[in-house]
């Protein structure tokens, strides 16, 4: 009777050493001469497409799905496998989406208590004129792959002056609030100045306590937001300002730093780490320059972490993504992937302290690089816009 608790004991501490020695095998990976890894895209589900994702995510509710946002309004989902044969439609809203260009329905997050109270939050456009609107809708009581389109309750909508610009990130923070990425409103070098001007959300990044409600908002406004009881009459819902198009930005779980990547207008491509009152100096700055060659007071103003010049090799639309926290892929995780939507380069920057020390092209994307996606065991996927297609990294074969 002793002999099967010795062996089951022995397994046991076999399973612990050879974990131990798994990762003593990645820290010299990491440390040693031996040359990094390099990395291509494969298909994560290659028996799906679909039209125009723009955004993938899972809750975290143990049921380990995944959720993939279409552009004109839809919300699919389906099993977390790589041969997934189908999805099915979560939420079909197409009917109040206003699509086409940089409109359409643009984020979803999961509320961090969903697997309780079935609450998820949406981004899109709507409305003649138009509108964005942040709403939360609620899962089906009957179906956990149905959304009850009728439980929309609408938190925040904001005027959107122009087609373009309207931001579309929504995330909530390691602090359980809800953050929102606003453009500024659109056309070209923000003409009502409203990334600048706190009496005005477009152009920053909001932040949102959707646990509460405060007079007639539908949220509440946390405490230590930079502007709540302000006397000047800036919104309290400011989080940060001074942003053009932050169309992704994501938390980075481990350490809690926000990263966005804010979209140009002739020049540069900015990657910025958001913190609390910061301005981040668009239309004043165009990422670390002054925006139009004029001169300018740079005094005060957060400089991107990290910026690129516009052109044919490089890009001329960043598409904001991940802190890698995957130790599959020992040569991306710790750095910041992220990548350009016209030219689909995806880059790995290396950073210490909140400086960029190395930035290094990983591979290519054809087909749109409209989003990075996580799931909730760390893994990082990459959406192609026009061919429909989810992809994540894969070592390359040396
Ligand atoms: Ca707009
Ligand atoms: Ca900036």
């Amino acid at each position: 009777m002793k002999m099967p608790l010795f062996v089951s004991l022995f397994s046991l501490f076999m399973a612990i050493a050879s974990c131990d020695l798994t990762d003593d095998q990645q820290d010299n990976n990491n440390n040693s001469n031996t040359p990094p890894e390099k990395y291509e895209l494969a298909q994560a589900f290659p028996s799906l497409t679909f039209e125009q994702p723009v955004e993938l995510t899972s809750p975290n509710d143990g049921t380990n799905r995944i959720f993939v946002v279409a552009q004109k309004g839809k919300i699919h989902v389906f099993p977390n496998k790589s041969d997934a044969a189908s999805a099915t439609v979560f939420l079909d809203i197409s009917s109040r989406v206003v699509s086409g260009g940089e409109r359409g329905l643009l984020g979803l997050t999961f509320h961090p208590d969903y697997k309780t109270n079935g609450y998820f939050y949406v981004n899109y456009t709507g409305g003649n004129p138009l509108q964005t609107f942040i709403s939360r809708f609620k899962v089906s009581a009957a179906n956990p792959n149905q959304a009850d389109p009728g439980s929309e309750e609408i938190l925040l909508k904001y005027n959107q002056p122009y087609s373009n610009h309207n931001g579309g990130k929504v995330t909530f923070g390691n602090d359980g609030f809800l953050y929102i990425a606003v453009g500024d409103g659109g056309n070209g070098g923000d003409p009502q100045n409203y990334a600048q001007n706190r009496k005005e959300l477009l152009g920053k990044v909001l932040r949102l306590d959707v646990n509460k409600t405060e007079g007639n908002l539908k949220y509440g406004i946390p405490n230590d937001n930079p502007y709540k009881n302000n006397a000047e009459g800036y919104r309290p819902e400011i989080f940060a300002y001074g942003l053009r198009n932050p169309w992704r930005m994501n938390f980075d779980r481990t350490t809690g730093a926000l990263w966005a990547g804010d979209v140009g207008q002739n020049k540069i491509e900015e990657i910025s780490i958001i913190e609390k009152g910061g301005n981040y100096g668009w239309r004043i700055m165009e990422a670390d320059e002054c925006y139009g060659g004029r001169n300018c007071d740079k005094t005060d103003l957060k400089l991107p972490i990290y910026s690129y010049q516009q052109g044919s090799e490089t890009g001329r639309s960043v598409t904001g993504g991940y802190v890698v926290r995957d130790k599959n892929l020992p040569g991306l995780n710790g750095k910041y992937v992220y990548g350009d939507f016209v030219t689909g380069n995806i880059w790995a920057l290396t950073f210490e302290n909140n400086k960029a020390v190395k930035n290094e092209l990983v591979t290519k994307l054809d087909n749109g690089l409209s989003s990075f996606g996580e799931d909730t065991q760390n893994n990082i996927y990459v959406l192609a816009y026009s061919s429909g297609k989810v992809y994540k990294f894969s070592p390359v074969k040396q």
